[in-house]
């Protein structure tokens, strides 16, 4: 008897233990989300795919949108914070300013996955790791595909100097994919053979947004009607309002003024079909699957590196026809 009473609790217990590690193992996830807003056809394509991969990972996601506000970033992780969230994302809008937010998030031993953008912190392990873009790189491949594309065509200035002129629209101030670009850019510049073929006349920002490059390309044109060459946008929205100011100039966007600009939305894959710019560099948007395998590992305990970056291409117009149909944002 006793030893049937004994065999009885010893199962009893294994199928207690069963159960509450079956019960561990089936405990959704929560993750709180702070994204930045709604900025760019870019952003749109990068939320919505952060909601599609959160479902496709069984994920009980906490989104919340900044409308382009640091503040309210900081508002929503510390909310993340008081509900005990498993772990915390944000894509920081600019890069400085996290430090005490982040201190807080350790405190309560939440681990922050951040995306798509860089941020600075003074100790590194405020995150546990970065997933993103590689601005830098974008654009450096910015320029070089401009160097080629004005060696190759024999382009000359159109106001008759001796100077290709470029424009700048920059994006969002003090954002690392704004520093990121511009650093590429000119460093690729100042390393290029042909360098004193160009002269940046004028750089600056557009904020990331279609509306705002229309308004400082406008500008741009009343001052410099004549001489600008080259536009390069720091994204792919701020190209499109600028092609709607060229146009309204009285000027042909491609071919009065070489618009180079980043991110491969449809948007710059239709305007290049129409042949209306000429390059754009992708910045692949699509992260959320990425994101949430790896928060998967850090809540398991597995070790991740510091910082990945996805792929990216660069498509020029001649390609954008065939390419149209196959993109995905
Ligand atoms: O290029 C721009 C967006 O952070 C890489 O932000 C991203 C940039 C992207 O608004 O369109």
């Amino acid at each position: 008897m006793k030893l049937v009473k004994t065999l009885l609790a010893a199962s009893l217990g294994a199928l207690i233990a069963a159960s509450a590690a079956s019960a561990v193992q089936a405990k959704q996830i929560t993750i709180g989300f702070s994204q930045i807003g709604a900025e760019s056809e870019w952003r749109t394509a990068n939320t919505n795919d952060v909601k599609a991969a959160a479902k496709a990972h069984n994920i009980n996601l906490k989104f919340s949108d900044a409308q382009q506000k640091q503040e309210n970033q900081i508002k929503a992780i510390r909310t993340f914070i008081a509900q005990k969230v498993d772990l915390i994302g944000f894509v920081p809008i600019v890069a400085t300013g996290w430090d005490n937010v982040l201190r807080e998030a350790k405190r309560a031993k939440i681990p922050v996955l951040v995306m798509d953008r860089d941020l600075t912190v003074s100790d590194p392990s405020l995150y546990v790791a970065k997933i993103g873009t590689d601005s830098v790189t974008e654009g450096k491949k910015a320029f070089e595909w401009l160097d080629d594309y004005v060696t190759k065509n024999n382009i000359k200035p159109r106001n008759g100097g001796d100077k290709l002129n470029i424009v700048i629209l920059e994006g969002t101030v003090g954002a690392s994919a704004t520093t990121g670009r511009a650093k590429g850019f000119n460093t690729a510049l100042k390393n290029s053979p042909n360098k004193d073929r160009y002269k940046i006349l004028a750089s600056q920002t557009g904020d990331f947004t279609r509306q705002k490059g229309q308004e400082v390309m406008e500008s741009f044109l009343k001052s410099y009607r004549n001489d600008i060459d080259i536009l390069f946008a720091m994204n792919d929205d701020m190209a499109l309002g600028a092609i709607q100011s060229i146009e309204a100039a009285g000027l042909k966007p491609s071919k009065d003024i070489i618009i180079v600009s980043v991110d491969g939305v449809k948007g710059i894959f239709q305007a290049m079909k129409d042949g209306k710019s000429n390059v754009t560099v992708e910045c692949n948007p699509l992260q959320g699957d990425l994101f949430f395998t790896t928060a998967e590992k850090i809540l398991k305990g597995e070790s991740v590196p510091k910082s990945v970056f996805v792929e990216e291409g660069v498509y020029p117009a001649e390609k954008a026809a065939e390419v149209l149909p196959t993109r995905k944002y």
